[in-house]
């Protein structure tokens, strides 16, 4: 078939190459012009080795191009971002790519919706669409099918994962799924659009829940005095516990965005989504509480490195990163932050260059993302350059033995401290 997909970002480029490779001919556009040029070059700037391969590979098969213009198709593959703005599902580039789209449209071609939207938003805006371009809806094939790929497994999730295909009429989803099983190995599950769309938002506002259940248990822990990653460890040696792990909050551009499309769709029913929002957001506010109260001494200026600007351990997005609001607090009250990012580009404050850098004459390191090469840092040659000797560890990622021997007070997210267990062992 010929395929357009519209919107070449983590999850677009990999599927226009995966359906490059698997036979297709595949065209690709996005607004961003610097990208398409690079990709007209064979430059592909994606942390992913995978990903890279992929796209090279259907760049070299000459079935991939990359273009400034959307231009007829039998099918349409939108997959931009929908960002939430003041809590409130933001639409605009899933209408600018579908008024590109009905722009060539043809009767029979297939509109395909991959980006997070609220329930009723695929139907809604394409019928909107078409009839204000004087088409008949129906002459068009309309589907949603939601992305479920992990950013750090792309492109094994996108051909292992189990896809979830809602048509407008089954046999819209009946066609795109034939569509999707010549690159996807796992089910190919068909329903209705709303419940594609709802499905995708439950899968997300799943993972924040249970995530706010473990920051929850991790404040409760530490008062109680009791390690939270035993007590995690140990509930989930029962066959029907799977709690995940607590952490400085939730990140990316996913997760913390897709719950609010199902409060923004009923405030009045989604209180315990609600709540686990506030739980996960307030988390940044716990850390810096608890690197100050070990930090009574330190003076307005202070120096606190932290480690760390993804939203998550070994990825190069820094989007909703917990370390921006940890940093934005560390300076409200005073402290001067130093931010290490090795694989990060662009992040809201500035990065060092150097982990030398980023901890010479630090009162106190903060690890807020568990990127492995963190695990690798020596802590003896951290000791030397630091002026202070705490590190707080919102990961539970480091070897907290290891810094210790080192000289250093080490505090984890989720474990009491180590002086307040001995206090409670000899009472
Ligand atoms: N996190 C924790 N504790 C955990 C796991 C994660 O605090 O036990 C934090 C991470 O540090 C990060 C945030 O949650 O800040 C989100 O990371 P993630 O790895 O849970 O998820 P994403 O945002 O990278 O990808 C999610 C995935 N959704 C689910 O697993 C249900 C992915 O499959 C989706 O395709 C993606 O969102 C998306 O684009 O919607």
């Amino acid at each position: 078939m010929n395929v357009t997909v519209i919107g070449l970002g983590y999850i677009g480029l990999p599927t226009a190459a995966m359906l490059a490779c698997a036979g297709h001919t595949v065209r690709g556009f996005d607004v961003d012009e610097r990208l398409i040029t690079d990709l007209r070059l064979g430059l592909v700037s994606t942390q992913e080795a995978p990903v890279r391969d992929l796209v090279t590979q259907a760049i070299r098969r000459g079935t991939f191009r990359a273009g400034t213009s959307v231009e007829p198709s039998d099918v349409f593959i939108i997959c931009v971002p929908t960002p939430a703005l003041h809590g409130r599902p933001d639409l605009r580039c899933v209408i600018d790519a579908l008024r590109r789209v009905v722009a060539v449209v043809r009767p029979g071609d297939a509109i395909v919706l991959e980006s997070t939207v609220p329930p009723g938003t695929t139907e809604r805006l394409v019928t909107e669409e078409l009839r204000a371009a004087g088409i008949i809806p129906d002459a068009v094939r309309v589907a949603h099918c939601p992305e479920r790929v992990i950013p750090g497994a792309i492109v094994e999730e996108l051909r292992g994962n189990a896809r979830v295909i809602g048509g407008r009429r089954p046999s819209d989803a009946a066609f795109v799924a034939g569509l999707y099983a010549s690159f996807c190995r796992g089910e190919i599950l068909q329903t209705d659009c709303m419940t594609a769309e709802l499905t995708k938002c439950v899968e997300n506002t799943y993972r924040d829940v249970n995530i706010a259940f473990a920051n929850e248990l991790a404040m409760l822990a530490e008062d109680l005095g009791v390690d939270v990653y035993e007590t995690i460890a140990l509930a989930n040696r029962h066959p029907r516990v799977d709690i995940l792990m607590p952490g400085p909050g939730v990140g990316g551009h996913c997760i913390p965005v897709d719950p609010h499309f199902l409060t923004d769709a009923n405030p009045f029913v989604t209180e315990l989504i609600q709540s686990a929002r506030r739980v996960n957001e307030r988390m940044p506010h716990r850390i810096v509480s608890r690197i100050c109260a070990r930090l009574p001494h330190a003076t307005a200026g202070s120096k606190i490195a932290v480690l760390g600007a993804a939203y998550k351990a070994d990825v190069d997005d820094a989007r909703e990163s917990p370390t921006e609001r940890i940093v934005e607090l560390l300076e409200q009250r005073g402290f001067t932050a130093s931010i290490y990012d090795p694989l990060v580009r662009s992040f809201r404050f500035p990065l060092t260059a150097t982990l030398e850098e980023a901890l010479r004459g630090a009162d106190a390191v903060v690890l807020a993302t568990g990127h492995a090469v963190f695990r690798a840092i020596e802590p003896h040659r951290a000791a030397k350059l630091m002026r202070g000797t705490l590190l707080f560890d919102a990961r539970n990622a480091l070897d907290a033995e290891l810094w210790e021997a080192a000289g250093f007070e080490v505090a984890v997210l989720g474990r009491p401290s180590r002086d307040r267990v001995a206090r409670a062992m000899t009472a």
